[in-house]
């Protein structure tokens, strides 16, 4: 215990904030052009933000319908696939990426069931969207996901690391 007590508290903190950097996770978060064109951009962020988890990355871009392909490849037997792309590829998204203990699942949970009429009030489609086709947002259901739409729609050095004045407050052990 000697060695403990020798370690200086700064030291203690910074050693908290490495392992804590480590546990961070990363998630893609699409704006959809439905979400968009309803001017829904700053409610779905402030709903991130307000949560605690710190925005890296974001950008808006229509993309092109090969590229929608590429990111729905997993629903290419779908009947809805096409449409679903060509819907994607009509008009700006805003493509973000979230980080946090345990964005990725958590995001899932802001953003609600697939179906629209099935998200529970209070998820971003549960209160801002009706039908399945129009559901306004998208997030990576899993890590291997996220990672994968993560290095499909930015370079890395479109990503940012920072650390946020909050941290300290929205992150602690008792
Ligand atoms: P995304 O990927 O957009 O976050 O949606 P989910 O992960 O919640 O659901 P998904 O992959 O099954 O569906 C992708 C996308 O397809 C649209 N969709 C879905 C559609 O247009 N018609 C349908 O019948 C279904 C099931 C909506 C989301």
């Amino acid at each position: 215990m000697a060695g403990l007590l020798a370690l200086p508290a700064a030291a203690y903190m910074l050693q908290e904030q490495e392992a804590r950097a480590a546990e961070m996770e990363r998630t893609f978060i699409a704006i959809k052009p439905d979400g968009v064109q309803r001017g829904l951009i700053s409610e779905i962020l402030s709903r991130f933000e307000r949560k605690g988890f710190k925005l890296v990355g974001i950008k808006i871009v229509v993309p092109q319908k090969d590229f929608a392909q590429k990111h729905y490849h997993d629903l290419k037997d779908r009947p809805f696939f096409n449409g679903l792309c060509g819907f994607l590829s009509s008009g700006p998204v805003v493509a973000m990426v979230w980080e946090g203990e345990g964005v990725i699942k958590y995001g899932r949970k802001l953003i609600g069931a697939t179906d629209p009429q099935k998200s529970e009030p209070g998820t971003i489609r549960g209160d801002l969207a009706v039908v399945v086709g129009r559901n306004i947002i998208h997030g990576s259901d899993g890590p291997e996901t996220a990672k994968d739409e993560i290095k499909l729609w930015f370079k890395p050095e479109e990503l940012v690391k920072y650390t946020s004045n909050a941290e300290k407050w929205i992150y602690g052990v008792n």
